[in-house]
C-alpha cells in the first residue's frame, strides 16, 4: 500500500501485483492448502458405487462451481475493461484542487470500463444502444470515477425514472423478448410518453449508436459537476472523452451481420489493439461555465437532456487518457470493478442535477448485492493506491485485519483517531451551495424545453447522417406491434423536424403528423457530426484476399507499406496452412472464407493468385461486393484487378487499384476516409 506522496503511474499494477496467482506448473492443491493425488475420480463406495458424503474434494470443488455466477450489472451488464495511464496536460489549479489535475505531466493509474448498456452479459457487442465508458482514477486523494456515456445528454432528467425507463428498454417481462434491443412497444411506449427523452433517441437513432471500435467514440460525463479551487471558488463543468482516432461507426446492416459473425467484436477490437501496442489513447476536455452565467443559456445547465454546445462553451482539453494493459482476469478486473460517479476527490463536486442526485444513491446500493456485501472497495480491483483507515469494520470479506480494540469516533483509547482532516489539509468538504426552498415534487419550468436541441442535433447532420436516423426509426418503430404506439412516436418527432416524421410516417404505416408544431430552431453545431471528426488509417484493419500463385514481390511490398501506415492486416484464402507465391514466398492464412466474414474488416484488398477456384472465385465476388455495399474501401492489385473487372467495380468512388508505393499512399488515403459514402451503392 502506498503513502500518497508515493502515488506514480504503477501504483495499481504494484498493488494488483500481491494478489496474482500463476497456477501453471504448480502442484494441484484444494482451497485449504492440501495437495490432492486425483481429480479426476470421485470418492466412492466400490467401483461401481455411490460417492461418498466424506469426499470433501468433490464437495468443495463442485460447491465452488455452484456458487460462480454473481448478479450481473442491472444496466450496462455486457463490457470490457483495460488498465492505463492518465496524463495531465496543464495545470488546473484555478478550477480545481483536484491534485491529479493539479501538474502537468502528472501521471495517474486508471482502470477503465467499456459496455453496452441494455444487453445482458452475453449479448452482441454490435447492437444499437448507448455506450458506457467508465473511468477509475487511483489518485493521491483516493479513487475518482468519471462514469460516462458516448451520448452527452440522457433519456430521462430525474433519477427516479431510471428505472422506467430501464424496465421500458430491457427485454419485455412476459417473455423475455427482445435481447439488447429497443426495437419494441414498451421502449417506444415509454418515448412518446415522457417527451423529455425526444434528444437523446435522436442520438440513440444516430450512427453514433453502433460505434466502430470503443476506440473510436467519444463520451460525455453527461451531469453537470463541479470544480472548486483552493479559493473555494466553483465552476460548472462537464467532462469529454476525444478519441485520437475520430469517431466512426458500423453502418447497420453491417452491425447486425457482426452481432452473429462476431459477437465479441468491440471486445475483441479494444483486446487484440491493445495487445498489438496500439494503445487507444483519448483526451479529456473539460466545459466550463462561471456561477455567475448559471441562468445565461436558453436552456437550464442542470438539465442532463441538454447538452452545451461546443461554439457556446468551448472544451478545453486537459489531459490524456491511455490503455495500454489488458486485464489477467475478467472475472477479477472487470466484472468486479465497481464504478460510482459519487467517487469524488477534494476539487470535484456535484451540481443539483436531478439525474446525479439519483445516480449518487444507486451505485453504491447495487454493488452491495451484486458484489455481496459492503466490503467491494477491499476487491483488489476497486482499492484505491492510498490506504484507507476508518471505523468501519465486519461484514462479507471483509479482508483488512484492523488492530486495537477502537473502531468508533470520538474516543480517547487512540486519541481521538483516525481523525478528520481538516479541509485545507486535504480533507473532502462539500461546496458550502446555498440552498433553501420547500419540498416539493415539481421541476423548473426551465427543464420544459424538449425539442430544441433534439432540433439542434437533427441540423447539425449530414445527408447520410440523416439517412441513417430516419433508417433507423423505420426500424426501431417499425418493429413496434401496437400501431397507437406508432403513431404516438411519429406526432412526437414531428416536433422536431416534420420532414423526419413524415419520411418516418411513410415506412412505416403510420399517418404522416399534420399539425406538426416543429421546432423552429435553425442553429447547427459542427462538433455533433461525426462527418467533422479525425481521420486516419492507423490500426485499421485490412482484410487479403489472396491464392496460390500470387506475385510475390509486388504484394510482400505493399503489405510492408501498409504496415508503415499503422494498418493491420489478415490473410484470408480458401484453405489454412500457407499460400505460395510465384517466386517460392509463402504467406501464412489467418483465415479461410468460412471462418471470418467482410463485416469484420474496415477494408478489403485482393490479390488473387494464378490458381483461383471456384470456391476462390464465388467467395472473392461476396467479400468485395458485401465490402462495397457497406461503404467500405477496396483495393486490388495483380490478379485481384480482375475480380473488380468482373464486378464492375473498378473506377469506383473508395476502389483503389494498382502497385507500389502509389497504390499504398493511395489505399492509405481510402482507409483513413472510413467510408466512402459518396459511392453509388445500389
Ligand atoms: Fe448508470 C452503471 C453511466 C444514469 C444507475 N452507469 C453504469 C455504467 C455506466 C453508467 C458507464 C457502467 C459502469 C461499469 O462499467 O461498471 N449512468 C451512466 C450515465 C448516466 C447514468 C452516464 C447519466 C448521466 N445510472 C444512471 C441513473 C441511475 C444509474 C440515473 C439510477 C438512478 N448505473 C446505475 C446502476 C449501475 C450503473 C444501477 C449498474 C451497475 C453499476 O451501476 O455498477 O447503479
Amino acid at each position: 500500500m502506498h503513502e500518497q506522496e508515493n502515488v506514480n503511474e504503477k501504483s495499481k499494477q504494484d498493488q494488483l501485483k500481491n494478489f496474482k496467482v500463476d497456477d501453471s506448473k504448480k502442484e494441484l492443491t484444494t482451497n485449504q492448502g492440501l495437495k490432492m493425488s486425483e481429480d479426476e475420480l470421485s470418492l466412492t463406495a466400490g467401483e461401481r458405487g455411490p460417492t461418498l458424503m466424506e469426499d470433501f474434494h468433490f464437495r468443495e470443488k463442485v460447491t465452488h462451481f455452484d456458487h460462480e455466477r454473481i448478479p450481473e450489472r442491472v444496466v450496462h451488464a455486457r463490457g470490457t475493461a483495460a488498465h492505463g495511464v492518465f496524463e495531465t496536460y496543464e495545470s488546473m489549479e484555478k478550477y480545481t484542487k483536484a491534485k491529479f489535475l493539479s501538474k502537468a505531466g502528472k501521471k495517474t493509474p486508471v482502470f477503465t470500463r467499456f459496455s453496452t448498456v441494455v444487453g445482458f452479459r452475453g449479448s452482441a457487442d454490435t447492437v444499437r444502444d448507448v455506450r458506457g465508458f467508465a473511468t477509475k482514477f487511483f489518485t493521491e486523494e483516493g479513487n475518482y470515477d468519471l462514469v460516462a456515456n458516448n451520448m452527452p445528454v440522457f433519456f430521462i432528467q430525474d433519477g427516479i425514472k431510471f428505472p422506467d425507463i430501464v424496465h421500458a428498454l430491457k427485454p419485455e417481462p412476459h417473455n423475455e423478448v427482445p435481447q439488447a434491443s429497443g426495437a419494441h412497444d414498451t421502449f417506444w411506449d415509454f418515448v412518446a410518453n415522457n417527451q423529455e427523452s425526444a434528444h437523446q433517441v435522436m442520438w440513440l437513432m444516430s450512427p453514433r449508436a453502433i460505434p466502430r471500435s470503443y476506440r473510436m467514440m467519444e463520451a460525455f460525463g453527461i451531469n453537470t459537476f463541479r470544480f472548486v479551487n483552493k479559493e473555494g471558488v466553483a465552476h460548472f463543468v462537464k467532462f469529454h472523452w476525444k478519441p485520437k482516432l475520430g469517431v466512426h461507426s458500423l453502418v447497420w446492416d453491417e452491425a447486425q451481420k457482426i452481432a452473429g459473425k462476431d459477437p465479441d467484436y468491440n471486445r475483441r477490437d479494444l483486446y487484440d489493439a491493445i495487445e498489438m501496442g496500439n494503445f487507444p489513447e483519448y483526451e479529456l476536455g473539460v466545459q466550463i461555465i462561471e456561477e455567475k452565467d448559471e441562468f445565461a443559456f436558453d436552456f437550464d445547465i442542470l438539465d442532463p437532456t441538454k447538452l452545451w454546445p461546443e461554439e457556446d462553451v468551448p472544451v478545453t482539453i486537459i489531459g490524456k487518457l491511455t490503455l495500454n494493459r489488458n486485464v489477467d482476469n475478467f472475472f477479477s478486473e472487470t466484472e468486479q470493478v465497481a464504478f460510482h460517479p459519487g467517487h469524488v476527490v477534494p476539487g470535484i463536486d456535484f451540481s443539483n442535477d436531478p439525474l446525479l442526485q439519483g445516480r449518487l444513491f444507486s451505485y453504491t446500493d447495487t454493488q452491495l448485492l451484486r458484489l455481496g456485501g459492503p466490503n467491494f472497495h477491499e476487491i483488489p480491483i476497486n482499492r484505491p493506491v492510498v490506504q484507507f483507515y476508518n471505523n468501519q469494520r465486519e461484514g462479507f470479506h471483509r479482508q483488512t485485519i484492523n488492530k486495537g480494540k477502537v473502531s468508533y469516533h470520538k474516543n480517547s483509547l487512540a486519541d481521538n483517531t483516525p481523525s478528520p482532516v481538516p479541509e485545507d489539509k486535504g480533507g473532502y468538504a462539500h461546496y458550502q451551495e446555498k440552498v433553501d426552498g420547500r419540498k416539493v415534487r415539481q421541476r423548473s419550468e426551465s427543464f420544459n424545453d424538449h425539442f430544441s436541441q433534439a432540433k439542434l442535433f437533427w441540423n447539425s447532420m449530414s445527408d447520410r447522417e440523416k439517412q441513417h436516423i430516419i433508417d433507423a426509426f423505420s426500424f426501431e418503430v417499425g418493429s413496434v406491434k401496437d400501431i397507437t404506439v406508432r403513431q404516438q412516436v411519429v406526432d412526437m418527432f414531428a416536433n422536431v423536424d416534420r420532414d423526419l416524421a413524415t419520411a418516418v410516417a411513410q415506412n412505416i404505416g403510420a399517418t404522416p403528423p399534420e399539425n406538426a408544431n416543429e421546432s423552429t430552431v435553425t442553429k447547427s453545431s459542427k462538433a455533433l457530426s461525426q462527418m467533422n471528426t479525425a481521420k486516419t488509417a492507423e490500426t485499421r484493419k485490412v482484410g487479403v484476399i489472396i491464392n496460390n500463385g500470387f506475385s510475390d514481390k509486388d504484394v510482400v511490398e505493399i503489405l510492408h507499406g501498409l504496415n508503415a501506415e499503422g494498418i493491420t492486416y489478415e490473410i484470408i484464402s480458401e484453405k489454412q496452412g500457407a499460400v505460395t507465391g510465384t517466386n517460392g514466398g509463402s504467406l501464412m492464412v489467418d483465415h479461410t472464407f468460412s471462418t471470418t466474414d467482410p463485416v469484420l474488416y474496415d477494408a478489403i484488398y485482393v490479390v488473387g493468385g494464378s490458381v483461383a477456384s471456384n470456391v476462390f472465385h464465388k467467395n472473392t465476388t461476396y467479400y468485395l461486393n458485401e465490402a462495397f455495399k457497406h461503404y467500405k474501401p477496396i483495393g486490388a492489385s495483380n490478379d485481384g484487378i480482375r475480380f473488380l473487372e468482373e464486378n464492375n467495380l473498378n473506377g469506383s468512388i473508395g476502389v483503389v487499384e494498382g502497385k507500389g508505393p502509389t497504390f499504398i499512399k493511395e489505399f492509405t488515403l481510402a482507409i483513413a476516409e472510413h467510408r466512402h459514402w459518396n459511392r453509388k451503392v445500389v
